[in-house]
């Protein structure tokens, strides 16, 4: 399953181009329209989400509420293109200001090295953090089809602005729906309330904050990636996905970086003999659901770590690439934290490299067919069919 998305943040659209999903998947903008609105809520946002209200439009693929094995294109309009009609215009002479003091710690300065362009406007447009939108519009397709084989993703804020939510042991589900109620997306009440006065104490000094966050996808198969070659190990994979989500500068999975300071006895999880397909279980899975590359029936876990925002009230220092004059940062509209905002793409990029993995093994035509394969699959791990 392949994506492709296109659009500027104060452009009339984004596209989003899913394709390699199999035909026979129950599909609506409902579905789809869902995982938006959850992208789009979150405390710390800026002025920009009180005017979008992301609605897809589903214009190939689906016919009759069922995919039918074609290219998906998916279309969001932007509801502030009215108000950039003349900036962005496709055609016509430049209108607006051009900007030349690239934001630290943004695209802006890098971009426009590389793409030779002056005004900064043609590298944040793109850039920005916007175009998540369209990748949760194609997960939410990838998420529908790992629904269809019983696999759940879901996600929780961890900390925010190095505010931490506690340990908690509660069952999974409990987790998820706390989480899902919170407007931080923290599963933990307390830390939540604190987490708000630390983006509010950042907003009142002109600053930003990041945290970190965990997505997890119940259900998983085992069998999925390879160490067969470097780039097929799905751990490799998922690295990739959540590190490409903007302002994301780490990533983990299962215990991550605290394996490192620990013993190998506090790490590694032990096998002991248990129901289901394969007849064993593990008491833990420190591993996230992932050994030598291949998913091995646990759950799969990561974390990514977002940096703070790098558009500032107060800027930083920078300078004036036309007249190579020292000027303070461009300072524009923005959000002051989007780490809730971020897991919601985590989790859309979780469910699409897991869509991608599971008709790499299963089949690319149809549900039916995927069904079918990975039932025979889970029958052939059970002990007595191997012998
Ligand atoms: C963003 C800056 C803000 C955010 C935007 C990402 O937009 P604007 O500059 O128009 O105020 O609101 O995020 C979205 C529009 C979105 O849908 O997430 C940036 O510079 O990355």
């Amino acid at each position: 399953m392949r994506v492709t998305t296109a659009g500027e943040s104060h452009g009339p659209g984004l596209v989003a181009i899913v394709d390699g999903v199999p035909a026979g998947l129950r599909l609506t903008a409902e579905d789809i329209n869902r995982q938006l609105e959850r992208r789009q809520g979150g405390y710390g946002r800026g002025g920009r989400m009180r005017i979008e209200h992301d609605e897809v439009e589903i214009r190939s693929g689906v016919r009759f509420a069922e995919t039918i094995g074609s290219p998906i294109a998916l279309l969001i309009a932007n509801r502030d293109w009215d108000n950039w009609r003349e900036t962005m215009a496709v055609g016509g002479e430049p209108a607006g200001e051009p900007i030349h003091v690239p934001r630290p710690g943004h695209a802006d300065f890098a971009g426009a090295l590389k793409f030779g362009r002056r005004d900064l406007r043609d590298i944040l447009e793109r850039a920005s953090a916007r175009e998540t939108a369209a990748r949760v519009a194609a997960g939410a397709v990838a998420r529908r089809l790992m629904a269809e084989l019983g696999v759940e993703i879901w996600s929780r804020v961890i900390s925010i602005g190095g505010v931490p939510a506690a340990e908690d042991g509660r069952p999974w589900q409990v987790l998820r729906d706390a989480a899902d109620s919170s407007d931080v997306g923290c599963a933990d009440a307390t830390a939540a309330a604190r987490m708000k006065a630390a983006i509010d104490a950042a907003r009142e000094a002109g600053d930003s904050v990041g945290g970190v966050f965990e997505v997890t996808a119940e259900g998983v198969p085992p069998g999925l990636g390879s160490y067969e070659r470097w780039d097929t190990r799905l751990d490799g994979k998922i690295a990739q996905a959540m590190m490409s989500i903007p302002a994301i500068k780490g990533v983990e999975i299962g215990l991550g970086f605290r394996a490192a300071a620990a013993r190998g006895s506090q790490v590694h999880d032990a096998f002991v003999p248990g129901e289901g397909p394969t007849g064993v279980t593990r008491p833990t899975n420190r591993a996230g659901g992932i050994e030598g590359g291949i998913t091995n029936g646990q759950p799969v876990i990561a974390r990514a770590a977002m940096k703070p925002i790098p558009t500032l009230t107060r800027p930083l220092e920078s300078v004036d690439l036309a007249s190579g004059k020292p000027q303070p940062a461009h300072a524009e509209r923005s959000d002051v934290c989007a780490v809730p905002a971020a897991r919601i793409v985590g989790e859309a990029m979780l469910a699409l490299v897991l869509a991608d993995a599971v008709t790499d093994k299963f089949g690319h035509d149809s549900v039916g067919e995927i069904r079918r394969n990975l039932a025979a699959y889970l029958d052939s791990l059970r002990p007595e069919a191997k012998g």
